[in-house]
């Protein structure tokens, strides 16, 4: 970990978000990581918080749907621009390498939130996992035929909206009923399924960051490879 203090940065990127000045956030993100900080650090320090305090904002009606969009949209461009290429440099020459196992992702019916899952998504593939991103808004049925289509080892959904935590549910319950659930092994995250709800409907894992993503992948595909 970088010896950066991190309060004042998050300040400074969240005043770039909220005045929908890219230039101001992304200069912010370019010098935090010429001072040292990694990518994936400074994702989880700085954008990260910086997006938790724009969805209080918006919760108090201090800000209004339109700043959350644009605020949304300069971090979408400052991770496509900025934080993956200089993630995916750390992948390595690249070249030909077994995945360590394929990954099935997508944000749950009902919901359009991505730039967490788009990171899970990312370090995944950083960390060696093939993934087959279905997008956002996928109904259970869609993730359910591409994770058989694609002979999947794990399906992963995600979703930040609690009205969207019943499809989740729903995905595991249709697995289910097909005679489907021990084909896949099944992860959900996002800031809407708790551990207690993760429990009840009975999931493999429930990860509140990327990194407990990747652990959990790899866990899982650990297992399985000692198990052969
Ligand atoms: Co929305 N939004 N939003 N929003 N939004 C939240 C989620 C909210 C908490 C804000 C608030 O009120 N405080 C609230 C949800 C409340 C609730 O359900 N309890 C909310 C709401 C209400 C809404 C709308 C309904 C607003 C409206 O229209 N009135 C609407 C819904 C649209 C829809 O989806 N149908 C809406 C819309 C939007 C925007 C389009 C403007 C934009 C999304 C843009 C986009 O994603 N392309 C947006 C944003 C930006 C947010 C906040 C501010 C930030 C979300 C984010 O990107 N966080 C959010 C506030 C908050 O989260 N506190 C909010 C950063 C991101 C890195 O974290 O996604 O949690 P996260 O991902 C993490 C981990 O959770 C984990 O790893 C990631 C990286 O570390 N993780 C996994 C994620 N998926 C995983 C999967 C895994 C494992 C780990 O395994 C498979």
């Amino acid at each position: 970990m970088s010896e950066i203090t991190w309060e004042p940065l998050i300040q400074e990127f969240l005043d770039g978000l909220l005045a929908g000045d890219y230039d101001r956030a992304s200069t912010i993100s370019r010098k935090t990581m010429q001072q040292g900080a990694t990518p994936a650090e400074f994702f989880l320090e700085c954008i990260t918080p910086a997006l938790v305090e724009v969805g209080n904002r918006f919760e108090t009606l201090e800000i209004c749907l339109p700043e959350m969009v644009i605020a949304a949209e300069i971090v979408r461009k400052i991770n496509d621009e900025i934080v993956q290429p200089l993630l995916l440099e750390d992948r390595g020459a690249g070249g030909s390498f077994r995945p360590l196992g394929k990954v099935v992702l997508a944000t749950i019916q009902g919901d359009l939130h991505d730039i967490g899952k788009n990171m899970v998504a990312l370090l995944l593939k950083v960390n060696g996992f093939e993934v087959v991103d279905l997008g956002i808004n996928v109904p259970p049925a869609v993730i359910i035929d591409r994770a058989r289509e694609e002979q999947a080892d794990i399906i992963g959904m995600s979703s930040l909206l609690t009205t969207c935590l019943p499809y989740m549910k729903d995905m595991v319950d249709q697995l289910k009923a097909g005679g489907l659930r021990e084909s896949f092994a099944v992860i959900i995250g996002g800031a809407a399924p708790t551990d207690e709800f993760a429990e009840r409907i009975g999931v493999d894992g429930v990860g509140h960051s990327a990194a407990e993503a990747v652990r959990m992948c790899k866990a899982i595909m650990g297992a399985r490879t000692t198990a052969v």
